[in-house]
């Protein structure tokens, strides 16, 4: 019997790598997906119309699927966006992950066993803390999406002591690739530079290009939610390179891949970009992930850029007329 995995956000960046990763080891896999964007969803998906918000879908999809693993990746995920709609935020990042918990101490299978639970948690929860940040580090949420992302990580591990389920927090840190959407700055960085080396537009408005990331790639970070859900014992772990690199260097790497040296020249700041909080400085300690997962990534800054730079050209190009 193929082994079942239902997947919140399967039809998002991680959703899709996910998905990949779980159907080349012969999972049977399933989405909760809203109306909507399909591009990424892999045909072998079973898919199934539903969203965070509906508990009472939650819970018939898993009575229909009865998984052996959940991964709840589904959120609001945009942190400027939760500044706009925080209460939509705590909805669908925090109470939605408390809804598919509580769909999940309410099924068993057969064998009278709940599934195992991943439970995407941020590096936003830290804020600005001590770097570099571990399981140990003190979380300060400084934006909407970061308090319903402790609240998310606190349910899972409640629920963990209180019901005994297996349940687990993985403590992500950016991750990126062609498949990220457009308005996180990546990508939104990479497919302006691909449209101006192609004449298609003449310049990229940016936020706050201070800020320093710890980016990884979202292939690789796949890998270690699989590994966290295989242990002998639930838990929680920092999934990070340990690198990190201020928003500017990336914009000058994405403009270098493409030919371009005089990066600032198209660079515009714009007000508009800016957090009313921001968080300075994210870099993690990923020890605890390398020694007890053995998890390492694979793909370095650099490669994540000109892999981002050099898929955006070919994507704008195939629009050409
Ligand atoms: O790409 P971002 O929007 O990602 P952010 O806020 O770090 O959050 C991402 O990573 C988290 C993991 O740590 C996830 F939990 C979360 O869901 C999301 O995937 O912004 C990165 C940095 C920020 O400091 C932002 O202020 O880039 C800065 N920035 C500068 N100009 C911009 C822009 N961000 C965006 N989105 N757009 C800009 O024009």
């Amino acid at each position: 019997m193929n082994r079942v995995a239902l997947v919140t956000g399967l039809s998002g960046q991680d959703g899709s790598y996910l998905a990949e990763f779980l159907l080349e080891r012969d999972y049977d896999v399933h989405g909760l997906v809203p109306y909507g964007r399909r591009e990424l969803c892999d045909p072998r998906c079973q898919l199934h119309y539903g969203d965070l918000p509906d508990a009472s879908r939650i819970a018939a999809v898993f009575n229909d699927v009865s998984p052996d693993e959940v991964y709840n990746l589904g959120a609001q995920s945009h942190v400027r966006v939760s500044f706009d709609l925080p209460v939509h935020t705590a909805d669908v990042t925090g109470v939605g992950a408390l809804r598919v918990l509580e769909a999940m101490r309410q099924h068993r299978d057969a064998s009278g066993r709940s599934p195992r639970f991943y439970q995407a948690s941020s590096s936003e929860m830290f804020g600005n803390a001590v770097s570099p940040q571990d399981e140990s580090t003190p979380f300060h949420p400084l934006s909407p999406y970061a308090c319903a992302k402790v609240f998310a990580y606190w349910q899972t591990v409640n629920y963990r002591d209180a019901y005994e389920l297996f349940a687990s927090n993985g403590i992500l840190f950016n991750h990126e690739s062609p498949r990220r959407g457009i308005e996180f700055v990546t990508r939104k960085v990479t497919n302006a530079v691909a449209r101006i080396q192609l004449g298609l537009q003449d310049h990229v408005a940016l936020g706050n290009l201070e800020a320093k990331r710890d980016w990884g790639y979202a292939g690789d970070y796949v890998r270690a939610m699989y590994l966290m859900l295989q242990q002998d014992e639930p838990d929680d772990y920092v999934v990070a390179t340990g690198e990190t690199h201020a928003v500017s260097e990336f914009v000058q790497l994405a403009f270098a891949a493409a030919g371009i040296d005089d990066w600032e020249s198209y660079v515009r700041i714009d007000q508009r970009f800016f957090r009313p909080a921001e968080v300075d400085l994210l870099v993690g300690d990923a020890t605890k992930a390398k020694a007890k997962l053995g998890w390492e990534p694979k793909v370095s800054f650099s490669d994540i850029v000109t892999m981002m730079v050099d898929y955006d050209i070919e994507f704008e190009k195939s629009k050409l007329p």
